[in-house]
């Protein structure tokens, strides 16, 4: 389908497409904004499959995903401010390194690891 070539991954009625390129967390959420979409949020083991497929074929390390612990420290929420209703945490993670970790990666191998917000990961939206 157009819609997936290249650089994209449909589950359901989801569509993950890959920029390509590395931005923090704020950038990349304009990126998506702008594009018309949002950071992903994966809310099934297969949805974060279809994620961690498309970030294995780009071969660009990992992404962040649209969740934080802005409002309240400790408790990752959606951007509307819903609580989780899947996750895919690392083992031992989230663990608030340094208590300033309020963005999530997500690995090529599909699992979760909270990290600071202004590193630089690759742009991947949700459509
Ligand atoms: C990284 O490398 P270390 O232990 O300082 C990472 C954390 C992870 C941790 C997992 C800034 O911390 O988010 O939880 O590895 N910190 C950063 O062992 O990337
Ligand atoms: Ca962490």
């Amino acid at each position: 389908k157009v819609e997936l070539f290249p650089n994209g991954r449909g589950v359901g009625q989801k569509v993950f497409k890959s920029g390509g390129f590395l931005k923090t967390f704020y950038e990349a959420r304009q990126v998506c904004a702008q594009a018309g979409g949002q950071m992903p949020s994966p809310r099934s083991a297969a949805e974060n499959h279809a994620l961690q497929l498309l970030l294995e074929a780009e071969n660009k390390g990992a992404a962040f995903l649209s969740m934080t612990d802005f409002k309240t420290k400790g408790r990752f929420t959606y951007p509307g401010g819903k609580p989780l209703v899947y996750s895919n945490w690392a083992p031992g993670e989230p663990n608030d390194e340094n208590g300033n970790e309020h963005c999530v990666e997500i690995f090529t191998n599909g699992k979760w690891n909270d990290k600071p917000c202004g590193a630089k990961r690759l742009v991947i939206c949700e459509f």
